[in-house]
């Protein structure tokens, strides 16, 4: 693939240029799932289109991902209240580390009466208070676990409160963990992420709604940590804890079982509700998603083998005869409403500025050619915005899954 950075710029220049455009504008470039403005896409892709998840997840549907014996969330109302997992009993202390200490005018301590309690953060919130949309993805686990429009105060502000002096290199915090040292799950940032915000991210938050309600218990209320740019892991749940370090490196409980813990989100496609069966030169309806990384997504692209294709087409596929798939354009109806302001959409219309809005999810669709009678396996991909097609550049399986799928997928009887 072309990784000429000019290619890149023309990428992103004419997908800002179709979010000027309209429906019109937008099919002229390729970027309605296969349908030209006033032309029906054909019935069988339209209803595979139709039948794609929505791009907000509904609050049932966010897949869990959650230590604890009891898993905290399971906790009955009394026993949160004496955790202090409930808005009312929450406190959020923010401490120096007693091994590699950070100088700080105060620490914000339950013991001398400052811990932050929730009043204290919907005050900070009147001021600060931001909204960003994100996919929540496991790096273990690979695929997204659901994707949100999260709202929080910048974790910075929270941070300022303890006044520091000197010798804060690091943050790391952690959630409620039945008070059991060997359930503690920990993750921590270098403090230059938490006090500014490179390449237009958005800020590092105390998280306390997510889609205009309330942070449930099940999603780390009534606080979880958000970062925007990471994998679920640093995104810590049911916050306590944070403490402000002299450490100079990684500290992650996630670190422990081999996870390369500074890997920002990857770009991948994946499939959804894949076609398993099609008969013999019958236009092939596809549809899926894809997770769009730190590096964006320019392209998806789908390639059918045949099984019996015993070809050289280079390493991850690169020489394959891959075709391209359209990207859906911003969905008129997201799932739920994005509430305003949120960064990343106008203020007033709600329309988003880019697309395919990094750090979220799009989804694609495509009608294949027909194929003759065989067995076949269906692959996609994404190019980045710098022509780069995955799993490149960052391979590894522990770095965040960016793998080629493999879909099985036979034509005929
Ligand atoms: N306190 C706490 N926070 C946690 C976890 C946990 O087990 N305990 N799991 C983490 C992991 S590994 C992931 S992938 C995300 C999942 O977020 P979700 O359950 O809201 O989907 O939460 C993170 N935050
Ligand atoms: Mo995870």
């Amino acid at each position: 693939m072309p990784t000429d950075p000019f290619s890149a710029e023309h990428t992103a220049l004419t997908r800002r240029y179709f979010l000027g455009l309209g429906a019109a504008g937008a099919a002229a470039l390729g970027m309605t799932g296969g349908s030209v403005a006033g032309e029906p896409r054909h019935p069988r892709l339209q209803a595979a289109i139709d039948a794609l998840e929505p791009w907000l997840t509904p609050a049932d549907a966010f897949r869990d991902v959650s230590r604890g014996t009891p898993v905290p969330h399971t906790l009955n109302d009394e026993q949160r209240q004496q955790a202090g997992l409930t808005r009312e009993t929450w406190k959020l202390e923010v401490i120096s580390d007693p091994d590699q200490p950070a100088k700080l005018k105060t620490e914000l301590t339950t013991a001398n009466g400052t811990a932050l309690d929730f009043a204290g953060l919907m005050q900070l919130a009147e001021q600060h208070a931001v909204r960003f949309a994100k996919v929540m993805t496991c790096l273990n686990i690979g695929c997204p676990l659901g994707t949100g429009i999260w709202e929080g105060v910048p974790l910075r502000e929270v941070l300022w409160l303890t006044q520091p002096r000197e010798n804060l290199r690091r943050v790391y915090y952690h959630g409620f963990h039945n008070n059991d040292p060997e359930q503690l799950f920990q993750s921590s940032l270098p403090v230059s992420r938490v006090l500014e915000d490179p390449f237009d991210l958005p800020p590092v938050i105390l998280c306390y709604k997510l889609n205009g309600e309330w942070l449930t218990p099940e999603r780390g209320g009534p606080v979880r940590v958000v970062v925007p740019e990471a994998y679920g892991f640093k995104s810590i749940k049911w916050l306590k804890t944070i403490v402000l370090s002299n450490l100079f490196y990684a500290n992650d409980t996630y670190g422990e079982k081999n996870n390369d813990v500074d890997s920002p989100l990857k770009s991948f496609a994946a499939t959804l509700n894949p076609p398993m069966k099609a008969d013999p030169d019958a236009a092939i309806p596809i549809t899926g998603y894809a997770q769009v990384g730190i590096s964006g997504v320019s392209k998806v692209q789908v390639w059918i083998q045949n099984d019996a294709d015993t070809a050289d087409h280079g390493r991850y596929f690169a020489d394959a005869p891959w075709l391209d798939a359209d990207i859906l354009p911003p969905p008129s109806n997201w799932g739920s409403e994005i509430p305003l302001p949120t960064l990343g959409f106008e203020r007033e219309s709600g329309r988003p500025l880019s697309w395919p809005m990094r750090l979220t999810k799009v989804h694609w669709a495509t009608l294949h050619p027909g194929l003759p009678a065989g067995d076949y396996t269906l692959h996609c991909r994404t190019i980045d915005d710098r022509g780069i097609a995955q799993p490149m550049p960052r391979p590894f399986q522990k770095s965040g899954h960016a793998a080629i799928e493999n879909v099985a997928l036979k034509v005929g009887e």
